[in-house]
């Protein structure tokens, strides 16, 4: 009972594409990109596995029919047999033709950005990550930076041992998640500001290179809400470690409100009342009237 009343909050925790622990297998994350993923990975871990049962049975078979003590004799003259070479030759040949069909067809729907219903700037920094929402309208864009949060990094610099330092989410938490909405087709355009970074959501199924002076694309569809947790995936310097990604993804709803909240926090400062700015106009006027006054003489100066 006491034991059950301790794992209820861990489970409540725990969202469905977070790794378990002694878990072997690929995880099956929350997008359609990774269910192609695990899937293309299911097809050739089971071609593996028949042709592991295959091999690993006619070596056995072999071994134990054919032992010496039962009267086997090596055949001296065998040198080789093309028959045997060619279908050893064909059958994984044949084996890897029929992977590339359906491996090449998710590859093609990975890459197919068409038809997003909203565009997420992302921007890899050392060391952290900037998101941006860019609008069609003046004041809807906005934007924020992502680094990680406090707690870890109090955690890391403080030399504890972290596995005592009771943080569920260490080095894999941040002070502004990324928001989503659900159910919504969003194309991502991601760079770098200085170096090789790589924005990488296990749960999302891809990973994608942020390079400085190049802009790669990716999507993503997410269908349940949730926090999806990633890493920088490339080696990127000294905090390489410390610049994780989250994702939360809400409802429409809640990321229509989220987003309204966000544009009120970027907007400019109210413009200052139209009485305090003239004079500062008429102020400027005779200044650039002197100014035109003064160019032919300076250009005749120049020119001497
Ligand atoms: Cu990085």
């Amino acid at each position: 009972m006491a034991l059950a009343s301790l794992l209820v909050p861990v489970a409540a925790m725990a969202q469905s594409a977070d790794p378990e622990r002694w878990q072997l297998n690929m995880g099956q994350g929350v997008t359609e990109s990774s269910k192609h993923a695990y899937d293309a990975h299911m097809l050739a871990l089971w071609i593996c596995v028949v042709i592991g049962v295959i091999v690993f049975g006619a070596m056995a078979f072999a071994m134990f029919k054919f032992r010496k003590s039962k009267g086997a004799k090596p055949d001296v003259d065998f040198t080789h047999s093309t028959k045997l070479e060619v279908v050893w030759t064909a059958v994984p040949v044949l084996l890897l033709v029929l992977m590339a069909f359906p491996a090449t067809e998710k590859l093609i729907a990975m890459y197919d950005t068409r038809n997003a219903e909203m565009t997420i700037k992302v921007t890899g920094y050392q060391w952290l990550w900037k998101y941006e929402y860019p609008g069609t309208q003046p004041g809807e864009s906005f934007g924020f930076t992502s680094r990680l949060d406090r707690r870890s990094d109090e955690i890391r610099q403080s030399g504890v041992d972290a596995r005592t330092a009771d943080h569920p989410h260490y080095l894999l938490d941040v002070d502004n998640p990324l928001v989503v909405p659900v159910d919504t087709k969003i194309h991502f355009l991601i760079q770098a500001d200085d170096v090789i970074h790589a924005w990488w959501v296990p749960a999302l199924g891809w990973k994608q290179d942020a390079i400085p002076g190049i802009t790669n694309e990716a999507w993503t569809e997410i269908k349940t809400p949730g926090i999806y947790r990633g890493q920088c995936a490339e080696l990127c310097g000294k905090d390489h470690g410390f610049m994780p990604i989250v994702v939360k993804a809400v409802s429409k709803a809640e990321f229509a409100q989220w987003a309204a909240e966000q544009r009120a926090k970027n907007a400019p400062a109210p413009v200052a009342p139209a009485t305090e700015a003239a004079p500062a106009v008429e102020a400027a006027a005779p200044v650039t009237a002197a100014a035109e006054q003064n160019a032919p003489e300076a250009a005749a100066q120049s020119a001497g």
